[in-house]
């Protein structure tokens, strides 16, 4: 039922609840001589191409094939709508690989028609940390659906993976296949209750009229803990301190350095915002919170073409409640005009999501480990990484 997926070294369905198998690699990494030199064969009438993120031209091609093609909802009213500022900060972290970030095009037209990528992150996975690769972004052309182009990419990066010698990767899909470490779901926050309901997006509740939902939803002008203020260059020694104690205590959890926080969590204009608490007595930083723009484009009505929405990133209390460093998350994500907050029931959101009023999204979002085996599937809880 899975020709690809049964070949490769993860997790079978099969071997599900065989608690015999040890936990760690499924396969021993080969000799780097022995791992294949030439790239993978393409149908004929195509070429790969490695896409420089670098070059603007490049950038908006690989921004128009996502733009039109990648991911959408159930329904087909929603796309994500990833911006080129957001692809160039996900695509180039410290160490990243260029030819990890991996095009096909049509040899005659030279029209960009799949893409997957690749970049390196330091995973760890309950004492191991191991150098792993986040794979994302995988999208085959609508025209091009159901012809076995996926297994070329994914074999494909993986070799070019392989070739710096990681044998490890972990990445997200909407889809089930063998086999999940562990499967989230999405809450949503209504900021701009109006809009959501407008676009499809939500409904209004039984017994409930506009004015009484928008009245729900309301926030404060602004944030209530003192000493709240946006993330600076000068944090990211205390932040990482922050972070690295705070993910200790998850089952798998990016093993994050001061230059990886710098790049992942600093704030970065339209991409990511972060913020600190502040102790105002001790000028301590004992809370963190931050949150990611991804926008997604509205299929089909008259008179609204984005949803502006912020995702949850990672979040670290250690003074302030986190129902209240949310809340204040909640409070700038409405300042900055963003009309949803999403969040995963990751780590320890279960505890705000409900008092904070986020309802539950339809779908799941499922985690997955390349060659590498989880004897029993986690708890969303348990997971202290988020993929973008
Ligand atoms: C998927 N999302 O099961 P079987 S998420 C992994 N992730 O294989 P075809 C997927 N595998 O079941 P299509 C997958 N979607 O027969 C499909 N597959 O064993 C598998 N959508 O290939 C599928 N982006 O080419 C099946 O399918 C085989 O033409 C079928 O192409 C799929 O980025 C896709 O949702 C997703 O653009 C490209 O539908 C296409 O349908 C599309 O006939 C809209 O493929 C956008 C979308 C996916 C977002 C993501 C993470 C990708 C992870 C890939 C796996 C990485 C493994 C680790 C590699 C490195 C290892 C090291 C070291
Ligand atoms: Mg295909």
């Amino acid at each position: 039922r899975h020709k690809f997926w049964e070949s490769q070294p993860v997790g079978q369905f099969k071997d599900l609840g065989n608690s015999s198998l040890p936990e760690g690699p499924i396969e021993a990494p080969t000799p780097l001589s022995e791992v294949k030199q030439e790239p993978y064969n393409l149908p004929n009438m195509y070429e790969w191409v490695t896409c420089d993120m670098d070059s603007d031209e490049m950038c908006n091609e690989v921004y128009n094939l996502l733009a039109n093609n990648y991911v959408e909802d159930d329904e087909n009213m929603f796309r994500f709508n990833y911006s080129k500022e957001f692809l160039r900060w996900a695509l180039r972290p410290p160490g990243y690989f260029k030819n990890w970030h991996i095009g096909v095009r049509v040899k005659s037209s030279k029209k960009l028609v799949a893409f997957i990528t690749g970049v390196p992150a330091r995973i760890r996975v309950r004492d191991d940390i191991i150098n792993m690769a986040e794979v994302n972004f995988l999208c085959v052309h609508k025209k091009l659906r159901s012809k076995r182009l996926a297994p070329v990419m994914i074999k494909e990066v993986t070799r070019r993976i392989h070739l710096e010698n990681i044998w490890q990767a972990a990445y997200t899909a909407g889809i089930v296949i063998p086999t999940p470490i562990t499967s989230c779901q999405y809450w949503h926050r209504s900021l701009n209750p109006k809009k959501l309901i407008e676009v499809g997006f939500s409904r209004l509740g039984a017994r409930m009229t506009m004015s009484r939902t928008i009245k729900l939803f309301k926030l404060p002008e602004s944030t209530v803990t003192p000493g709240f203020r946006q993330m600076g260059l000068h944090d990211v020694p205390a932040v990482t301190r922050l972070v690295r104690r705070y993910l200790r205590q998850f089952v798998v959890a990016p093993d994050l350095n001061e230059h990886d926080v710098e790049h992942w969590l600093l704030p970065t204009e339209g991409v990511v915002d972060s913020y600190v608490v502040e102790s105002p007595a001790t000028h301590e930083i004992t809370d963190f919170c931050s949150f990611y723009t991804l926008p997604s484009s509205i299929l089909g009505n008259q008179n609204h073409s984005t949803l502006k929405a912020a995702y949850s990133f990672y979040n670290v209390f250690t003074k302030t409640p986190l129902l209240q460093l949310m809340n204040d998350a909640l409070i700038v994500a409405k300042q900055k005009d963003f009309d949803v907050f999403n969040a995963l029931d990751v780590m320890h959101n279960e505890s705000f999501l409900k008092e904070l009023k986020f309802g539950p999204g339809d779908g799941s979002l499922h985690y997955y480990l390349y060659n590498y085996r989880i004897r029993n599937a986690l708890k969303p809880s348990e997971l202290g990484l988020v993929l973008l």
